[in-house]
């Protein structure tokens, strides 16, 4: 169960792929987390996600670990057929203490195969899940148990280690972690993100796992904007936002309005003397990043990959490029209309205008269009790898999203004449 602090920390987040409303994100913070309680730590949120329930028996740490296709709803208007853990991808956050035993229980309902790798975990080398190397492969029905004592600390994930291109690519993967036994400098919010991205067909609902290198789908913990939950602070509060990606690209992270630390990679803490204040944190493929900021400057602050197509949702890369194409010259788009029945132009000055026609216009199933999301002042144009950072000084009392920022007199840009 997860204390009053974490629940409170949850603001929005956790249950909105169950909201029914687009932009629901203060529905109200419910849990289905029917396990044990550990008082040590402040427990992590996993914004959009959950985490994973376990019980103390006999002084070991059990979790029950389910691998089994699932539906995931992207954003509304997007339902995925992935592959997942106890319903949904990423699977639950494991989290526990350095110095403990845990025993994981791993049940397979899939129709194939699979194991499960503890990513970047110190273990006893039969632990380490690479199904037909460390044991055999876990077969559909069967499961089988894992048991070690955790030797680190840090932000770690784990995912299949069988027919790991199509299992990853549906999906399967999840965050562990681990907190040092000895707390550390403590912070009042700790977010988890897991970054992946997918092949979706325009119209499909299953990810296409042979696809190497062109996605058009860009998630935060299964979730892409304007489906994402907003990260919450009050003003003062020390955050920490851990970062994990099992995708096969690097995502570089950016943060508005802030400097900040990174403290952490997959093998724990980075010794103060050497952390590196940055703005952009780059989460390399198979590792995780953890960084941390005083959230000292109030305001809606946006957190995005900084590949601008990984801000967008589901796009068609080989279009023609129709910027400075005046189609009205000599009546091209009305003799193109003959040819193509409701041909239109688009995009000749630019591309923000398909926010706008995506609402009049039915694109295929189940896709979203390229660019959406409003703000206080009009369209966002974003999609993808893209949340906020909400900071306020007094945030609701339920812990829901306060909202849009107002912006104290005379500290917003203004318009001139000329
Ligand atoms: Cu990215």
């Amino acid at each position: 169960m997860l204390g009053a602090t974490a629940l409170s920390a949850m603001t929005g987040g956790a249950m909105l792929r169950r909201a029914e409303a687009a932009e629901a994100n203060d529905g109200p913070v419910k849990h289905e987390d029917h396990g044990d309680k550990d008082d040590r730590y402040t427990p992590v949120v996993t914004v959009d996600g959950s985490t994973m329930p376990f019980k103390i028996v006999d002084g070991v740490k059990e979790f029950r670990i389910v691998a089994e296709p699932i539906e995931q709803e992207f954003a509304p208007g997007m339902k995925v057929k992935c592959w997942g853990y106890n319903g949904s991808t990423p699977g639950p956050t494991i989290e526990a203490v350095e110095g403990d035993r845990v025993r994981l229980f791993v049940t397979n309902k899939l129709g194939e195969h699979t194991t499960i790798h503890w990513h970047g975990l110190l273990l006893p080398c039969g632990m380490d899940g690479v199904g037909g190397l460390n044991q055999p492969q876990i077969e559909p029905g069967e499961t089988w148990v894992y048991e070690f004592t955790l030797r680190q600390h840090g932000t770690q994930m784990y995912h299949p280690h069988a027919d790991e291109m199509t299992q990853m690519a549906f999906g399967m993967m999840g965050m562990f972690i681990i907190h040092p036994k000895k707390p550390e400098r403590k912070v009042d919010r700790d977010y988890a993100i897991m970054l992946h991205e997918w092949m979706v067909p325009p119209g499909a609902y299953r990810p296409d796992p042979n696809v190497m290198l062109d996605f058009n789908t860009f998630t935060f913990n299964g979730r892409v904007f304007p489906g994402t939950s907003p990260l919450l602070a009050q003003l003062g509060e020390r955050v920490r936002v851990r970062f994990g990606n099992l995708s096969m690209d690097q995502h570089p992270i950016h943060l508005h309005g802030y400097q900040f630390k990174v403290t952490g990679t997959d093998a724990g803490p980075i010794p103060e003397t050497a952390q590196w204040p940055m703005t952009t944190v780059p989460v390399p493929v198979g590792a995780t990043r953890d960084f941390e900021l005083v959230a000292d400057a109030p305001g809606d602050w946006i957190m995005h990959c900084h590949k601008s197509h990984h801000t967008m949702n589901a796009m068609g890369h080989d279009v023609p490029n129709m910027i400075g194409v005046d189609q009205r010259e000599g009546d091209l788009e009305k003799k193109l209309r003959a040819l193509l029945p409701g041909y239109m132009a688009m995009g000749q000055q630019g591309m923000a205008e398909h926010q706008d026609h995506a609402r009049h216009m039915k694109g295929p199933a189940n896709t979203l269009p390229m660019m959406s999301g409003e703000g206080p002042y009009g369209n966002l144009e974003m999609g993808g790898m893209f949340t906020m950072l909400k900071v306020r000084d007094q945030l609701p009392r339920d812990g829901g999203d306060p909202g849009w920022y107002e912006y104290p007199k005379g500290t917003q840009a203004w318009k001139v004449d000329g």
